[in-house]
């Protein structure tokens, strides 16, 4: 396979389909996380109607997945986004002993915002108060409070299909009012030339907080969507120690080429096995599967370094 320098790909890609949820038309752009010795997460299913829902899944393996059929049924004070529920691309942040959800919503149908949500056991799920109000397309949130704060990284956005987009920086004392916002890295050339955009929750390394994400560049034919790897400073996230000039991985698969949205990798989730030291990222596949790809941790890292502007 063309461009394996760091990460593999599953060899039995993509590993979730629409087959996975009775009246699903793609499953795409999901989080998981390790969770009591298994795994769950939240997926992203559009359905026949072509509405984006948030489902979520248990595995035993990380690779087969049960999904649930029905989209999950928020509690708390905020009032759903509309009445279908509408929700895609969420992030999944474990601080403590709860599982953060964030993800892009369309609050009174105005435009994407980024909703937050909480869950301890992937059953029960309640809706905070949004992150940021419209026009915002993703964010992820610090597996820790920095300097005292709990942090996101996010991308402002328009309500369409943003030809630009830079990732920022915001913190809050209490994951109920965020501001401090701070511009942290924007588009470039190359691959990352139209907009970027964070990925996974950031890993914490010595190195500083090791973070995957999104790169878009326009051809005649439209966005093509890679993935690459940045260093931000531990204390202040906000400066970049280092930032991959040549992508991780970008789509060259069949599966990833080839689907609903073509040439799309949009990475949403990185497992590290502290005592393998692999990682494994799962993405979405040309807006169509959920695929997954793996690396020696230290190997990407020394990727970054060495590949970086
Ligand atoms: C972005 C988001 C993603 C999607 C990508 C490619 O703007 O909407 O959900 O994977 O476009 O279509």
């Amino acid at each position: 396979m063309a461009n394996e320098t760091v990460f593999k790909r599953y060899p039995q890609n993509p590993i979730i389909t629409a087959e996975a949820v009775p009246d699903a038309n793609v499953i795409m752009n999901s989080a998981v996380v390790k969770f009591k010795g298994a795994y769950a997460g939240v997926f992203r299913v559009d359905t026949q109607e072509m509405v984006m829902e948030l489902h979520a899944g248990f595995s035993q393996d990380g690779i087969h997945w049960n999904i649930e059929p029905r989209r999950i049924k928020f509690t708390g004070n905020v009032p759903d986004s509309i009445p279908s529920g509408l929700g895609y691309d969420p992030r999944i942040t474990k601080i403590g002993d709860t599982y953060y959800i964030t993800w892009c919503y369309y609050p009174c149908g105005s435009g994407p915002a980024i909703g937050l949500g909480r869950t301890k056991d992937f059953k029960n799920f309640t809706q905070m108060a949004p992150v940021l109000l419209p026009y915002n397309r993703n964010a992820v949130l610090f597996p820790r409070k920095i300097n005292g704060r709990y942090a996101v990284l996010h991308r402002p956005s328009d309500n369409g299909h943003t030809p630009f987009g830079d990732v920022y920086y915001a913190t809050s004392p209490d994951l109920l009012n965020w501001g401090d916002h701070k511009f942290v890295f924007g588009r470039t050339s190359g691959w990352q030339m139209t907009k970027v955009g964070a990925g996974p929750t950031p890993i914490e390394t010595k190195d500083g907080w090791v973070m995957i994400y999104h790169g878009v560049h326009t051809t005649c034919n439209g966005f093509v969507y890679s993935m690459g790897g940045a260093i931000l400073d531990l204390n202040q996230p906000w400066k970049v120690k280092y930032r991959t000039r040549r992508y991780l991985m970008a789509p060259t698969a069949e599966y990833e080429r080839v689907g609903f949205v073509p040439n799309v990798v949009f990475p949403t989730a990185a497992i590290l096995d502290e005592k393998t030291g692999k990682i494994d990222v799962y993405y979405g596949a040309a807006d169509t599967y959920v695929a997954l790809a793996s690396a020696d941790f230290g190997e990407m890292v020394s990727f970054i370094k060495k590949n970086s502007y």
